[in-house]
């Protein structure tokens, strides 16, 4: 019997159908079953959490068939595979997602509703897994929806911290952290497969012997060793029966380890090596674009990537492959450096595991990697001092030296009698304290190295990587990066979805370049008025969460103005807030100035430890409650902070934009995706030519993009001939009332310290450039208003916004990196010639 086709007739009656149907009276009874048998709950009792998961657990049996299958024809046809190493998955609530993936998201909202439940609360129950910071833990959440729909085999492999980044409340106006508990109520969509456990060593010595053949070896002798235990989380592509596999790797202490000390009855000193061993991946570090260098993240990288490679030699050797062939089994992706120690931990495990040749084995690794560069920031670069490099990873740290003298000596041949660039280009820095460099491990331990925007790959060539761009200029190439419209469009945004599809059918969904399309209606004036009412609805929804939350009352009918983003000092959401306070200024100057009504939004997280960022928070929202409550504002402008931001809350917003804020300074941001979500919902940017900014607005249309402020060029140049921020302060008498508004203590009560190093900061450092760009910001920002007051103009612009995104769809990306890098193909999975058979 082949249990697996629900649309076999010979399934039907099976319980099997129970939990494979889709038709909506087996989704219901399937719902009603796992309420009984899974919650053990009935109407009575149940809560709406009990609700969430009993739908969960109907739709996770709907996915483990496709799921199932997937593996068992990736196993039969020993397919290429992508593994995708990020330190971070930033995946947001799993239930909707799947609804709209297996395209049952109406039948279920539905059959829902005859029970007399609301979809919509039951899906904002579950608790989202924060395992990301921000942009790049989001990216790698889209590359696997992306990877799933384009039918790629491919594992997401990572961490399952048990505490994510953390929540975000806010008290008085300043963050406040409170750790988040995702796993509290459990977690329908993860499968442990303790079967499947690895040992990982930590920390000890090595031993250099000779083997009984008489040959040199190496031997790592550990002081600590833990036990990495895979959770299997299923990602279902979009209209496919591909169902991929998120693998996160939790640590254990080994059930073996110390037990002499725990016979001998130091029962404590046992359980402490097992909290310590747990501690790995208890929690995600909160820092966005910098790097502590702190032990402990070392150790998580560490973990997670030893696991992962070790379960990539498990999957080889099952399916009967050698060693030799590990490249061409896998391709491995970096999600920037954090994953970037895999480049010695598969040297070590083929030489010193495998007794595999040196040559042999740094052959197969340069063939198996790939890096992704997201920053230019300096801060961000890792670098471990290599005392405590060696003090975890003392036999990475013997392959690193060994690495670097082979590659100095190439370096040597090809730039001869040019000591400086051996040290700029040396895997070790030895300019001061020595630290390991991240960046040249994987750069010289991967065959392609690629930047996330075309500037920002252009900005690497030119600048942070460009003395292995001179020595490799055939490893660097572009990928932009792409978002889901799965997620960000048509789960989000589903009128917008509905009318889009009514137009022009629904392939966009998958093919995104089809929404071209649209601009046939873009002058239409009843495609219009439906498209404006569609944005007036959205906002309408967002002013209601806004006044449930903030208790604010917003105008649905002024611009909803918003800037939503991790906190940071080069994301100038301080410039915002000049522009802000600018405005403000000008209505206590001329009470009746006219002035177009607009919402201010902010949303975003800082790190815990980042004082400026914290404080940028606090001042957004004591500049809130100063103009909120103004009665010479007449309500013409709000200034809210949403708090908590994540991709929850993100789905909210986007689709309630009207003017998305991409600000930083030209340079800075690598590429920016939340610029894409905007503009893909219909916002208009008003930004910076930094980033992905810049091939967006090549999109779109100049005339279709508020452009502003300085070139990346322009500031380098600004820089290098010394700018001084004073000159902008003395010279602009709008800038200075804004900036002094601040320093004088009218937005703190009269304190005049409190903001003092936001103030003084731009006046005597500004290393952002924010006071250079303001007057071009606000001229920009004075255009906008105007552009808003024309509605039919704007619509225009929104609608040819939203029908020019279809580059930015992270099905590109994929498909690029699937083409130019991982040599990868599709592989199509069926439910009805399955290998899985019950006989
Ligand atoms: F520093 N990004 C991020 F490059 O979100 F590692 N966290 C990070 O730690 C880093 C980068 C890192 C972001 C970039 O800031 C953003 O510009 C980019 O769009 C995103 O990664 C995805 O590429």
């Amino acid at each position: 019997l082949q249990y697996n086709s629900f649309e076999d007739p010979r399934c039907e009656g099976y319980l099997e159908d129970g939990r494979t149907g889709m038709s909506p009276s087996t989704l219901k009874r399937a719902f009603l079953n796992n309420l009984f048998y899974v919650q053990g709950k009935f109407k009575a009792l149940a809560t709406p959490n009990d609700y969430y998961m009993a739908l969960a657990y109907a739709i996770r049996d709907r996915l483990l068939q496709r799921w199932i299958n997937t593996a068992a024809i990736y196993t039969a046809q020993g397919s290429r595979t992508v593994a995708y190493f990020s330190a971070e998955f930033l995946m947001g609530p799993h239930l909707g997602n799947n609804l709209i993936n297996l395209d049952i998201y109406k039948d279920v909202e539905k059959g829902i509703a005859e029970m007399g439940l609301n979809l919509g609360e039951l899906l904002e129950q579950e608790e989202e897994p924060g395992l990301g910071n921000g942009g790049l833990g989001r990216l790698a959440a889209c590359y696997l929806d992306s990877l799933a729909t384009l039918e790629i085999p491919s594992l997401g492999y990572g961490i399952r911290y048990e505490f994510g980044i953390f929540d975000q409340e806010i008290e008085d106006g300043w963050q406040v952290e409170i750790t988040d508990k995702w796993l509290r109520f459990g977690n329908p969509w993860e499968i442990a497969r303790p079967e499947w456990a690895v040992e990982v060593k930590l920390g000890g010595h090595t031993d250099h012997y000779v083997d009984d053949h008489g040959r040199y070896r190496i031997r790592w002798v550990p002081d600590q060793q833990v036990t990495g235990i895979p959770y299997d989380t299923p990602i279902l592509g979009c209209q496919t029966n591909t169902a991929n596999t998120l693998r996160l790797w939790t640590a254990e202490a080994p059930e073996s380890f110390n037990f002499n000390a725990f016979n001998s009855g130091d029962y404590l000193g046992a359980v402490y090596e097992k909290v310590v061993s747990e501690n790995i991946s208890k929690v995600l570090y909160p820092n966005d674009d910098s790097s502590q260098g702190k032990k402990l993240r070392l150790t998580q990288q560490y973990f997670f990537v030893s696991c992962s490679l070790q379960d990539m030699i498990r999957i080889l050797v099952g399916q009967e492959l050698p060693l030799e062939k590990f490249h061409e089994k896998f391709a491995v992706q970096l999600n920037d450096t954090h994953p970037a120690i895999a480049v010695a931990e598969l040297m070590r495990l083929l030489i010193d595991m495998h007794h595999m040749s040196w040559d042999s084995a740094w052959s197969i690794t340069q063939r198996t990697f790939a890096y992704t560069n997201h920053t230019l920031l300096p801060e961000a670069l890792e670098r471990w001092p290599v005392e405590l490099f060696g003090s975890l990873l003392p036999r990475h740290l013997e392959i690193i030296y060994e690495l670097n003298d082979r590659f100095l000596d190439e370096v040597r041949i090809k730039f001869p009698e040019d000591d400086s660039r051996l040290s700029r280009m040396s895997l070790i820095d030895e300019s001061g304290e020595r630290y390991v460099r991240m960046a040249h491990l994987a750069c010289v331990g991967s065959h392609a190295i690629n930047g996330v925007a075309a500037l920002h790959t252009e900005l690497l060539k030119q600048d942070v990587l460009y003395d292995f761009y001179q020595m490799y200029p055939g490893k660097f190439q572009n990928k932009t990066n792409g978002v889901t419209p799965r997620r960000f469009m048509v789960l989000s945004n589903p009128a917008l979805t509905e009318l889009v599809t009514s137009k022009i059918g629904d392939t966009w969904i998958k093919n995104l370049g089809e929404l071209q399309k649209l601009e046939a209606w873009a002058d239409n004036p009843e495609f219009q008025q439906q498209w404006r009412q569609i944005k007036q609805a959205n906002k309408q929804e967002l002013a209601a969460y806004i006044q449930k939350h903030n208790g604010i009352i917003v105008d649905p009918n002024s611009i909803f103005d918003i800037l939503a983003k991790r906190f940071h000092e080069y994301k100038r959401q301080y410039l915002d807030l000049l522009h802000i306070v600018t405005l403000y200024n000008r209505i206590k100057a001329n009470p009746d100035i006219e002035i177009t009504p607009r919402t201010f939004i902010f949303g975003g997280k800082a790190a815990p430890g980042y004082f400026m960022a914290k404080l940028i928070i606090k001042l957004i929202n004591s500049v809130a409650d100063v103009i909120n409550r103004d009665p010479d504002v007449r309500g013409r402008l709000k200034v809210v902070f949403l708090k908590n931001y994540n991709v929850k809350l993100a789905q909210r917003i986007y689709p309630a934009a009207d003017l998305s804020e991409q600000i930083s300074t030209a340079g800075k941001e690598a590429s920016g995706t939340g610029n894409m979500k905007f503009a893909l919902n219909g916002a208009l940017t008003i930004g910076t030519l930094d980033g992905a900014n810049v091939e967006i607005r090549e999109e779109v249309g100049a005339e279709n993009f508020f452009l502003f402020g300085l070139t990346a060029e322009q500031v380098y140049a600004k820089r290098a001939s010394g700018y001084n921020p004073m000159e902008y302060y003395n010279s602009n008498a709008e800038l200075r009332l804004a900036l002094d508004r601040i320093a004088s203590g009218f937005f703190s009560h009269g304190d005049t310290e409190l903001f003092k190093p936001l103030v003084d900061s731009l006046l005597h450092h500004d290393q952002y450039f924010l006071l250079a760009d303001y007057q071009s910001y606000i001229d920009c920002q004075e255009q906008v208003g105007l552009a808003y007051r024309d509605q039919d103009r704007w619509t225009h612009m929104s609608i040819l916004n939203a029908a020019r995104m279809g580059k930015f769809s992270s099905d590109r990306s994929i498909q690029d990196y699937c083409r130019e890098i991982w040599k990868v193909e599709p592989v199509t999975i069926t439910l009805e010639n399955s290998e899985v058979t019950d006989s």
